[in-house]
């Protein structure tokens, strides 16, 4: 059995390399359904529909858990998923609000994710919760999902759209960025060289991977033996894919073609 993994794209490799990183025991499937990329305008029903798709898919092939290696079909999907495979342990992601908003001396703290996450209303729950006591400032990022598609982490267009997103975050005031879509981790050196030292920067890839060991532990699902290689399935360019795995999972691998 092995733990099945997917995002709306590459960005969940961020994600898989956290659960890479503190499972090394556990086979890993992963599904990039970059044929539908980006998520972030799609419909929530849209979204639901992909998501039970591919849970499916990972289920056949022999997934004991999954992961939702994006925060837009977390949004959308995962209370769904969850009542129909009642059995599975299922995570999701969330924006790093809380530890954002625990971080904080400035009081203003900047979200960067895609619009379906910040217009949900998982999101405004978020914001209840966490961040009654501390400004936070959403900002959409129209464009980027793509670049990180496109395997364009520091070049010239990344940097200018990015730019575009940050500065106005810096202006406020903000010495906290969330970044609360699984492709963005991927931008951490460029923003390093963006904002000021003094700037955090926080994800929750490393909390989703330590929510899937307690889930695992807790119904002893914990592999016993050997991961097997990771297998990878992209619904859009398998090849471009397998070309820039090494960038983002740092191995080269062969990827199928995902078949619906
Ligand atoms: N990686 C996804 C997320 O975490 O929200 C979605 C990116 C997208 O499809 N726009």
């Amino acid at each position: 059995a092995a733990i099945g993994v997917f995002d709306s794209g590459v960005g969940g490799l961020s994600v898989l390399r956290e659960i890479r990183e503190l499972l090394p025991n556990e086979s890993l499937l992963y599904v990039a359904d970059s044929g539908h990329v980006p998520y972030g305008e799609k419909s929530a029903e849209f979204i639901r529909e992909r998501s039970h798709c591919i849970a499916e898919f990972l289920i056949d092939q022999g997934a004991k858990a999954l992961v939702l290696a994006c925060n837009t079909a977390t949004a959308a999907a995962v209370a769904d998923l969850r009542e129909c495979y009642p059995q599975l342990p299922i995570v999701g992601m969330e924006p790093a609000v809380k530890p954002a908003a625990a971080a904080t001396r400035s009081g203003v703290v900047g979200v960067l994710a895609t619009t379906g996450t910040l217009r949900s209303a998982k999101f405004a729950a978020l914001l209840d919760r966490f961040a009654s006591d501390v400004r936070v400032i959403t900002q959409p990022c129209p464009g980027l999902v793509e670049r990180i598609e496109a395997g364009d982490l520091v070049g010239g267009q990344t940097r200018t759209l990015l730019d575009q997103y940050v500065e106005p975050l810096l202006v406020e005031g903000c010495d906290t960025l969330i970044l609360g879509c699984t492709h963005y981790p991927f931008l951490r050196p460029l923003l390093r060289e963006m904002v000021p030292a003094s700037v955090s920067l926080v994800d929750t890839g490393a909390a989703v991977a330590r929510q899937l060991q307690r889930l695992l532990e807790a119904r002893n699902l914990l592999a016993d033996g050997d991961a097997r290689p990771c297998r990878f399935w992209s619904s859009g360019d398998p090849l471009a894919m397998q070309e820039i795995l090494p960038v983002l999972w740092g191995e080269q691998a062969d990827v199928k073609r995902f078949p619906c």
